[in-house]
């Protein structure tokens, strides 16, 4: 039997497309508060990266009726792995198509596929250089981005999710799971990080966050006096704080269109080949916030709907139904539950409770 075409050589997370509805309150957000460089601008779209990034972009922000995500991008290890790409998900039998160089400004001819979770997934290598702005200090903000760290997204399945990011060569750092197998959440990497996605259980596919990455912890803290500076201190929805999976240090906002956006910084290498997954009990409350601070229910509960290849909303399914061992409620993410009371749906924690 053929084992058929070989996975793409992902090298790592390169870059997100969102849609957003008012461009100037986004150029707000992106470029005056959190510091992105942009590359360039059209009137409907902005092309930001970091200061450590080389590549024309790693987010683009696109002028649209309905807050959403277009796609993420995978960088591949050269040219012809995007024809890899192609073939192997055309062995898949999900949607593949192959867009010219310049489909988004910066970017080489590429692979546009929606994976098997429901997502818009663009492979590509070739990209148009910019500077590098590591040592121009001279232009950096008090909380200057590096790079793009991760993406999250929101699956009803995270098992299945794992499964196929496996199969496409991606290493698994952390996982939330219980004494029954089930998995909650998991982190995977190709880069030599934690992760360059992570899987939370939810409604989905839909996106939970894209995480930039600063090199110091004091430059979180200035996005958070920012904003409280400036009155807009409701953009932050959860941290500042050290998480417990990762050990990174962590800030999660909400962008005037409700993306969520996370700066992130000083995780862990994780390159050999023999790297341990740390496997955290969903019963540990150090998990998530490594302080055993609360998780705000709508860090569970909100996403962004993800897009299709001609722009149209994916249908998102809820997560299958599990009874909790320990409360016999049903568990429809780690430590947010919503139990069934007669009728009556009611939000309770569960996993942040002491
Ligand atoms: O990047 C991450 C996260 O996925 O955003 C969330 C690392 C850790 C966590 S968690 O909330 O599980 O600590
Ligand atoms: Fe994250």
């Amino acid at each position: 039997m053929s084992a058929g075409p070989v996975p793409p050589d992902v090298i790592r997370s390169g870059y997100a497309e969102l849609v957003v509805t008012d461009l100037a309150a986004a150029r707000w957000f992106y470029v005056d508060v959190l510091g992105l460089v942009v590359t360039a601008e059209q009137p409907d779209a902005l092309y930001l990266r970091g200061f450590e990034e080389y590549l024309h972009h790693s987010l683009v922000l696109r002028l649209g009726e309905v807050p959403a995500l277009a796609r993420l991008a995978y960088r591949v290890r050269g040219q012809p792995q995007v024809d890899a790409a192609a073939r192997y998900f055309a062995s898949l039998g999900v949607p593949v198509r192959r867009v010219p160089a310049g489909t988004t400004l910066g970017v080489g001819e590429a692979v546009r596929i929606v994976d098997p979770l429901g997502f818009p997934v663009e492979f590509f290598y070739d990209a148009e250089h910019t500077e590098r702005f590591t040592q121009r200090y001279d232009l950096h903000p008090g909380n200057a981005i590096t790079r793009l760290d991760h993406f999250n997204v929101m699956v009803p399945d995270v098992r299945a999710g794992h499964d196929y990011y496996r199969r496409l060569g991606f290493g698994v750092s952390e996982t939330i799971e219980d004494d029954a197998d089930n998995l909650y959440a998991a982190w995977l990497y190709r880069k030599q990080t934690v992760h360059d996605i992570a899987l939370t259980g939810g409604a989905g596919p839909r996106l939970h966050h894209i995480a930039f990455a600063t090199a110091e912890r004091h430059q979180i803290l200035h996005t958070c006096d920012m904003l409280g500076a400036l009155s807009r201190e409701h953009h932050i929805e959860r941290g500042p704080g050290r998480h417990g999976v990762s050990n990174a240090f962590y800030l999660y906002l909400r962008d005037p269109d409700g993306h969520r956006i996370e700066i992130y910084t000083t995780d862990y290498y994780t390159g050999d080949p023999d790297n341990p997954t740390v496997r955290w009990s969903v019963d540990d409350n150090r998990r998530r916030s490594f302080w055993g601070h609360a998780v705000v229910p709508s860090w569970y509960t909100d996403g962004s709907v993800v897009l299709d290849l001609d722009g149209r909303p994916v249908p998102v399914s809820a997560p299958e139904a599990r009874e909790s061992e320990r409360t016999g409620v049903v568990v429809g993410a780690d430590g947010f539950a919503v139990a069934t009371d007669g009728g009556t749906r009611r939000s309770v924690k569960l996993g942040n409770q002491l």
